[in-house]
């Protein structure tokens, strides 16, 4: 049977992974491959903060992926990308509300970039595009779009958790910001528990009709559904075999003397819960003399939005706990805490991931978690390390044989890495088995391609 070529898609997110750049993350191959499959635009900001009279739009094309990149004005960056976005939606949004921070203008900042986005896109648009929006700095872009005339299918996928109703009505404009993605054919988030409480709050709040998984505000029926977002798990086998060849790698085995090694691999950001996790394996080497000297912790941060006060004030508290725990139980030839505030290429992550005996993942939220499914890819088959997963990561729900822990409860946390490091070969092997045949089959190309089937075409 032919199958009917289908149409152009068209990329919009607030970063754009562009020609020659590499960036971290499965996600902006993702894009990639999906563009290039039949042939697309990727649009976005171009990264760069200019006076209002030098702003331009930048064009590209490499291969058949065509590139629009807008810069931002200092005045937009501040209101639109540190206030709105990164100040108040990005809190509020990790269940969060008492570190929200709103303004009106961060909100009229946040809502003139969507529409300048849209005027910029708009040109650009042929009728039977289908275009794929993410994340929670373009909200409203698509009922821009719709204001402009453009009669496309429009798609959205949010990246970050959803909070029922309850928790979403502390942001003073909720209603007319959340009423925008009722401007898409498709809502797509991490989880269903995440599509509950998107479809509640437009049922309960916006008094939107249900009809099956869409609903319905105003003329057009919009679907949300959950799209557990993954990554390319043959790729990431692949690496870490490879990496074990590297120096890097073999630096890091050969540091280690033959002690364990627990990991954290992290933004440094405070949905991440390092404070907490710090703590844990503080209270863990306290509480169990016998690991002193026996496992390492290596935590990989790389610093982010290095601008907004709050990721300043968690960097200075992680030096501290870090500090703290190094001089309590430090020996001359041992740290029990290894703090990296650098990035490593995807290749080298996956053979740090390898060598690992543990990985704590311990977010206070996180709407999937990525390197949760990293790490558990990452394993030898023969000798995989055992994973301590937050229940409150998006993952969770997809691999219920990792040690699951509740963040907020330290002694829970202590007997999660206790229960990682003297867990039985057998059981390891078990646990990791089911994980790894579910995100080998549920993977990055799986997620995109669920995506677009429902967007239609
Ligand atoms: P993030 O909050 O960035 O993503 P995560 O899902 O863990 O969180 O993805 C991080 C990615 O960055 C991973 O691919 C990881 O390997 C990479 N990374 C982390 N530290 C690194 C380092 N030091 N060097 C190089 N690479 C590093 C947001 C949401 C998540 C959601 C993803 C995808 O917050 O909940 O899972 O988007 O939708």
């Amino acid at each position: 049977m032919n199958r009917p070529a289908a149409n152009r898609l068209v990329v919009v997110s607030n970063r754009v992974a562009q020609p020659r750049e590499m960036r971290a993350g499965g996600l902006a191959a993702a894009m990639r491959a999906a563009l290039k499959e039949h042939g697309g635009l990727w649009f976005g900001w171009s990264g760069k903060r200019v006076a209002p009279n030098e702003r331009a739009l930048h064009r590209e094309r490499a291969g058949n992926i065509d590139y629009a990149l807008l810069d931002l004005t200092r005045e937009e960056f501040e209101t639109y990308y540190i206030g709105f976005a990164n100040r108040t939606l990005w809190p509020l949004l990790h269940f969060q509300p008492t570190m929200m921070q709103y303004g009106r203008a961060q909100y009229a900042g946040y809502r003139e970039v969507n529409k300048l986005f849209a005027e910029r896109l708009a040109p650009l648009l042929r009728e039977d595009d289908r275009v794929w929006i993410h994340d929670y700095h373009l909200i409203p872009l698509a009922s821009e779009l719709r204001a402009l005339g453009i009669g496309a299918r429009i798609g959205f996928f949010l990246h970050i958790p959803l909070p029922p109703p309850e928790l979403l009505i502390n942001l003073p404009c909720h209603a007319d910001l959340i009423a925008t993605l009722g401007a898409c054919d498709l809502v797509g988030v991490q989880n269903r528990g995440d599509a509950r409480a998107l479809t509640h709050y437009f049922t309960g709040t916006l008094g939107a009709k249900r009809s099956g998984d869409a609903v319905l505000l105003g003329e057009r029926r919009t679907r949300i559904a959950a799209f557990p977002i993954s990554i390319d798990a043959t790729a990431v086998a692949r690496q870490s075999k490879a990496a074990a060849t590297s120096s890097t790698i073999r630096n890091l085995h050969a540091s280690l003397s033959g002690r364990a090694l627990a990991i954290g691999v992290d933004r440094l950001d405070y949905s991440k819960g390092l404070p907490r996790r710090f703590e844990a394996f503080g209270r863990f080497l306290a509480e169990h003399p016998e690991w002193r000297s026996r496992v390492s912790f290596l935590q990989i941060a790389p610093p982010s939005r290095e601008e907004v006060p709050e990721y300043r004030e968690l960097r200075s508290k992680l030096e501290r706990s870090a500090g703290a725990t190094n001089g309590r139980y430090a020996e001359p030839d041992w740290v029990p805490i290894r703090y990296v505030n650098r990035s490593f290429a995807q290749r080298t992550l996956a053979g740090f991931y390898r060598i690992a005996d543990l990985a704590l993942v311990t977010p206070l939220r996180d709407g999937m978690n990525l390197v949760a499914k990293e790490f558990v890819a990452a394993q030898p088959a023969d000798d995989p390390g055992a994973l301590v997963l937050s229940r409150f990561a998006g993952a969770a729900g997809e691999l219920p044989q990792a040690i699951l822990v509740n963040p907020y409860d330290p002694e829970g946390l202590v007997e999660g890495i206790e229960q990682g490091l003297t867990m039985p070969l057998e059981e390891r092997r078990e646990r990791w088995a089911a994980m790894f045949e579910y995100i080998s089959k549920h993977d990055i190309g799986a997620w995109r391609c669920a995506f677009l089937e429902a967007l239609g075409s």
